[in-house]
């Protein structure tokens, strides 16, 4: 793995990585074990910054008519973000995926957040005979990346600096979290594979910004997410009249049709077949 003008701490960091990848029998993972304990670490101290007001880019969704918020629009990537985020707890890749996946609010195609490859916005790309990866600082190609950075206004421990290569960043962190419910600083899961080890996934870290992989055991937390507006699934209590009456029409007329058709006698009046 070529790295090129790296600061000391990410050169060490990276040259973790590197290592670990020679060993054929480990992978990036490793590093999450290294750093999984700073980064629970951190998450209480600040889990109660950024709570700022929803941004522009955020269009409000409330589902079940409550006047309560669930869900956020982001019509950039035409998402949708549901409001809770994982109840703060750590699940493993297949748990977390089943918690996206359920239905909330009567309305299925909940899922983890994808992440694409390769993706220019990050700091290194490299190729290990598998097609290039993109993984560091900087990422906004993935649904998280982009709502991190681009859509809340977060940055990354490590910017590119003028003279070229990376510069450390005093203000990077989640500073800004908006209205999501429980946004903490930690790993959380995408549902893309790595393409080395499809047991292991990349996820994205809101404390620092950085991407990178782990393996699927490695507990991270979630969040959920939906393609498109949700609010152009969701049927106006309009819509809901419409259908009950229709249903109830289509109960009378089966009822009618198994009563058979009805013949008059004589004297006008209806008799049954
Ligand atoms: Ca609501």
């Amino acid at each position: 793995m070529k790295v090129v003008g790296l600061p000391a701490v990410t050169a060490k960091l990276v040259s973790s990585i590197a290592t670990a990848q020679i060993g054929t029998t480990l992978s990036i993972s490793v590093l999450a074990v290294v750093l999984f304990p700073a980064v629970q670490a951190n998450a209480a101290e600040i889990s109660s910054v950024g709570s700022g007001s929803t941004l522009a880019a955020l269009q409000p969704r409330d589902l079940d008519d409550d006047g309560v918020v669930d869900a956020f629009y982001d019509a950039a990537f035409d998402i949708t973000w549901l409001r809770e985020v994982g109840t703060q707890s750590f699940r493993n890749w297949a748990a977390a995926t089943a918690w996206a996946e359920q239905d909330r609010f009567g309305i299925s195609g909940w899922r983890l957040p994808s992440t694409v490859q390769p993706d220019a916005t990050c700091s290194w790309t490299y190729n290990q005979g598998f097609g290039p990866e993109s993984y560091g600082w900087g990422c906004r190609g993935s649904e998280l990346g982009h709502l991190w950075s681009d859509v809340l206004g977060n940055t990354p421990e490590y910017v590119p600096s003028p003279s070229g290569g990376l510069i450390f960043n005093a203000g990077y962190g989640l500073r800004n979290a908006a209205d999501f419910q429980g946004l903490v600083v930690g790993n959380y899961w995408t549902s893309t594979p790595w393409v080395q080890r499809p047991d292991s996934h990349w996820r994205f870290n809101t404390g620092n910004g950085f991407q990178d992989v782990t393996s699927g055991v490695v507990p991270q937390f979630a969040m959920a997410v939906r393609q498109g507006d949700v609010a152009s699934v969701v049927p106006e209590p309009s819509t809901w009249i419409l259908i009950s009456l229709g249903f109830a029409s289509l109960l009378v007329r089966r009822q009618l049709a198994l009563r058979g058709p009805r013949v008059s006698n004589m004297t006008g009046s209806d008799l049954d077949r």
